[in-house]
């Protein structure tokens, strides 16, 4: 069939709209239409050539929300017209991951789904004739795109398909990163670097989890407003600074925040959340993707005085059963996620969502097929 979608045709250049292919599923593969795609920072950071697994060309996008328009032999948990949540951390609910009780991340599909193909090793996509790469088993800038069975989340009719594509990356991310990763207990101290998305859902779980102080940091100050609105208690601009951010953190805290949260993919930024971590205690989660060759460093004394380090993809949810939970509480008023959406704007404009994401005046932009 035809779908509209925007192509990534090489990095570093705008997508290009396009009318492209797409095959039907195959076994264990489902055909969604996705009615509402947004741009997350991951999708800027892949298209700008960082992304070690970064293919060309590919159809991008990983946050979006759909309906089944058809399924492949052998598919037994969806059916045509439910609706979805594509999941770039799929969940077979066999592997050993998933098995192991320990994490969210799963085994069944990612090895392909890095190398930009089907589990099958193949595309479902093509443009004149030649293959396109899929992206992060999900490719969200297609209106047609085919997914696995396992990285699908099957949710409630009643929810708004344009406000709960931001479940499939940015605000889950966020608030799972503090509720399951970190596990921020009543009463913390917690910074939060970097305010787009995945910062201002770290800062609506860390006031789920019932912080007391919510630190957040930014270099942009315009970010501060919706901080403040989203439970935030302080604001820090490092540039108005001149020691280093860990130590006016420390300064602030009484000797550093039991948590911090790294919601940017600066490996510099990185050290000093770590480093604005209590001693003995602390705890820093990195959220932010960082580009290809980049590497974390400390002294081993910040880990030796009981400073602990931690990564989280997807918020450490588990997908298939976990997003129908978030989406009923977004529902029940319990989660925020209207919120984020700065912009709403057709899918013909996404690379003006992507300069806005750039310029630092958009939170998500929801486009609409
Ligand atoms: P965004 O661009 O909307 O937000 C980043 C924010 O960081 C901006 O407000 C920017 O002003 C701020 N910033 C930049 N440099 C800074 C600095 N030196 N000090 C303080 N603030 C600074 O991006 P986003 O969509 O919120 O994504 C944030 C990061 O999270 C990206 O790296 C993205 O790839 C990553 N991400 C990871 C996961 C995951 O599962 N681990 C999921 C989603 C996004
Ligand atoms: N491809 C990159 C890694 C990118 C990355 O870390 N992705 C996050 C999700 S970002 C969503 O916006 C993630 O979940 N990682 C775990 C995984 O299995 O990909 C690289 O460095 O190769
Ligand atoms: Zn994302």
């Amino acid at each position: 069939m035809k779908s509209r979608a925007a192509v990534a045709l090489a990095a570093g250049k705008p997508l290009e709209l396009a009318e492209i292919d797409v095959q039907g599923p195959k076994a264990g593969e489902v055909l969604v239409r996705i009615v509402a795609t947004s741009v997350c920072h991951t999708d800027a950071y892949t298209l700008s050539g960082a992304d070690p697994e970064g293919v060309f060309p590919a159809v991008l996008g990983h946050e979006g929300a759909g309906i089944v328009e058809e399924v492949g032999p052998g598919v037994t948990s969806l059916k045509p017209g439910d609706h979805v949540i594509p999941l770039y951390t799929a969940e077979c609910g066999k592997c050993k991951f998933c098995l192991s009780g320990k994490t969210n991340l799963c085994g069944s599909v990612r090895a392909t789904q890095g190398k930009g193909l089907m589990p099958d090793s193949t595309s479902r996509f093509s443009l004149e004739g030649k293959p396109l790469f899929h992206y992060m088993g999900t490719s969200t800038f297609s209106e047609y795109t085919v997914l696995p069975e396992v990285s699908l989340a099957k949710v409630s009719k009643e929810a708004p398909l344009d406000k709960i594509c931001l479940l499939g990356c940015g605000v889950t991310t966020g608030i799972g990163a503090v509720l399951n990763t970190a596990k921020v207990t009543p009463g913390s101290t917690v910074a939060v670097f970097g305010l787009g998305a995945i910062g201002l859902a770290v800062i609506q779980g860390a006031l789920m989890a019932k912080a007391a102080r919510i630190i957040a940091i930014d270099v942009n100050p315009d970010k501060f407003e919706l901080a403040r609105q989203f439970g935030a208690t302080d604001f820090v601009n490092p540039k108005d600074h001149g020691a280093p951010i860990q130590q006016v953190i420390v300064d602030m805290t009484d000797g550093g925040v039991d948590y911090s949260f790294e919601c940017i993919g600066n490996v510099n930024v990185m050290r000093s959340a770590l480093e604005c971590c209590h001693k003995g205690w602390g705890e820093s989660i990195i959220i932010g993707v960082a580009g290809a060759g980049q590497e974390i460093s400390t002294r081993p004394f910040q880990l030796v005085t009981g400073r602990v380090w931690k990564g989280s993809a997807f918020g450490g949810v588990k997908g298939r059963s976990q997003l129908p939970g978030y989406v009923e509480q977004y529902m029940r008023g319990e989660i925020k996620i209207d919120e984020f959406i700065t912009h709403d704007m057709p899918f013909d404009q996404i690379n003006h969502a992507f300069d806005l994401l750039h310029e630092g005046k958009s939170i998500r932009t929801v486009l609409h097929f």
